[in-house]
């Protein structure tokens, strides 16, 4: 096996395929860079795809009616990563995310900075609500009557809001991750989730795996699920067992994690794979092996 993708969620296959194909018709001689060039490619795919209610152009927006975008990317080399959160107006944000990486000495920028980033960087402001998602957004402020606990906000986002993209990659023992989203549905503004967060949402280290989360980022957030699973594969579980302890210390430490989704998925620094999920019957990922593609679902 040469070369490995994995992407999560049903848009994941779309991912893989654009990974692959980024990879196969690459130039580029340096591994590491092209194994990056096909990752950032691939997730920009559900950015760009308005089916996608949770990423990118289209995903559902924040409490006042606006898409604020997060997203990162990480190189197992060189333990090298960039994040933006809370982009407005500005996307694909996983390139903006691989632009502060590599052209800035910070490995995350915010909000108003980062959209004055992607202006140095040539993007142009759009808008990134659909008619369909601004149709969500108003239906959903209809029903607001009363104010609501705080448990309850969270549990109310719609179910396919929870599902950022994810994609890791792997070849010759390179390993790379990238991951964008437009966080929950509904959030309050300035709300950041685990998805830009190195150890939190995402992180690759070549000695050890790749990691990325996806699901409700509070309760991923709270584990540093990420960098967890990168550490039980460094003590030498493989990726299908560090995915699995983790999600089962999450719940056994917090029982009350189950009624959230809280998913993962591994590539191991041999291009092993492994997925695991609180609520399994509802994940399921996609992985390309030279080419092959193939789905998996946790449960
Ligand atoms: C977040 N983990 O912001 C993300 C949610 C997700 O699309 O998966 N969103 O909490």
């Amino acid at each position: 096996m040469k070369t490995v993708f994995a992407a999560t969620w049903w848009f994941g296959r779309a991912c893989v395929e654009t990974a692959y194909q980024r990879w196969q018709e690459s130039s580029e001689s340096d591994s590491a860079q092209r194994l990056l060039d096909a990752v950032v490619e691939g997730a920009s795919t559900a950015e760009r795809d308005p089916q996608v209610l949770s990423v990118g152009y289209g995903g559902l927006p924040n409490r006042d009616g606006e898409v604020e975008l997060d997203a990162a990317v990480m190189e197992g080399a060189r333990l090298r990563a960039g994040a933006v959160a809370s982009v407005r107006r500005f996307m694909p944000v996983v390139y903006l995310a691989r632009a502060v990486m590599e052209r800035t000495p910070h490995l995350m920028l915010v909000g108003d900075g980062a959209e004055r980033f992607a202006l140095r960087q040539g993007y142009e402001p759009q808008q990134l609500l659909t008619a369909e998602s601004l149709r969500r957004w108003q239906e959903w402020r209809e029903q607001q009557t009363a104010p609501k606990e705080v448990s309850q906000e969270r549990a109310d986002a719609p179910r396919e809001s929870h599902d950022t993209v994810g994609v890791l990659g792997w070849n010759d023992g390179h390993l790379v991750v990238a991951c964008t989203t437009s966080g929950l549905a509904w959030k309050l503004p300035g709300r950041v989730g685990d998805s830009p967060i190195v150890g939190a949402g995402l992180y690759a280290d070549n000695e050890a795996g790749a990691v990325v989360c996806t699901g409700v980022g509070e309760e991923i957030w709270r584990f540093a699920l990420a960098s967890r699973v990168v550490e039980a594969m460094r003590a030498g579980y493989s990726a299908q067992q560090a995915c699995e302890r983790s999600i089962d210390f999450m719940l056994r430490r917090l029982p009350d994690v189950a009624q959230h989704q809280c998913a993962v998925i591994a590539l191991s620094a041999r291009g092993e794979f492994g997925l695991a999920a609180t609520q399994p019957e509802r994940f399921n990922a996609f992985v390309c092996r030279d080419g092959a593609i193939e789905e998996v679902r946790a449960g």
